[in-house]
């Protein structure tokens, strides 16, 4: 998934056509990776397109997955979350330490999980839940 993650990051850089081509970022969610957590600056927000804007404040590398699914309790295979039940709805991987990357999907209303599913980062805590209302 490395190929999508990358021309993601380009199109938000470019700010073109990303969600539906309005190049609008809709509302943003400031986004903090730390080594044991994930941060949201909100927990709820209205359907519609929605940005993570994401800092990596660890010191480690982490990515954001964006998952459907509201139960943040998952399965730990070879200490990675398994995650086979659950519909990707987009990500970005390889985020460096003091790196800073922005994620703009369009989310319908329902219930998401946000994680770092590198190895061992998902139990360290790297998860969390965002529930978007219609
Ligand atoms: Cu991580």
């Amino acid at each position: 998934m490395k190929g999508l993650a990358i021309s993601l990051v380009t199109c938000v850089a470019l700010l073109s056509g990303c969600s539906g081509g309005s190049g609008s970022e809709g509302t943003v969610i400031d986004t903090t990776l730390n080594n044991t957590s994930i941060d949201l600056s909100v927990s709820t927000v209205e359907a519609g397109t929605v940005t993570f804007a994401v800092t990596n404040e660890g010191d480690q590398v982490h990515e954001i997955e964006v998952f459907a699914g509201s139960n943040t309790v998952l399965p730990v295979d070879k200490n990675v979350a398994n995650v086979s039940g659950l519909t990707l709805i987009d990500e970005i991987e390889d985020i460096l330490p003091g790196g800073n990357v922005r994620l703009t999907l369009d989310l319908p209303a329902g219930d998401y999980i946000v994680i770092c599913n590198l190895p061992g980062h998902y139990e360290m805590g790297m998860v969390t839940k965002l529930v978007v209302t219609g």
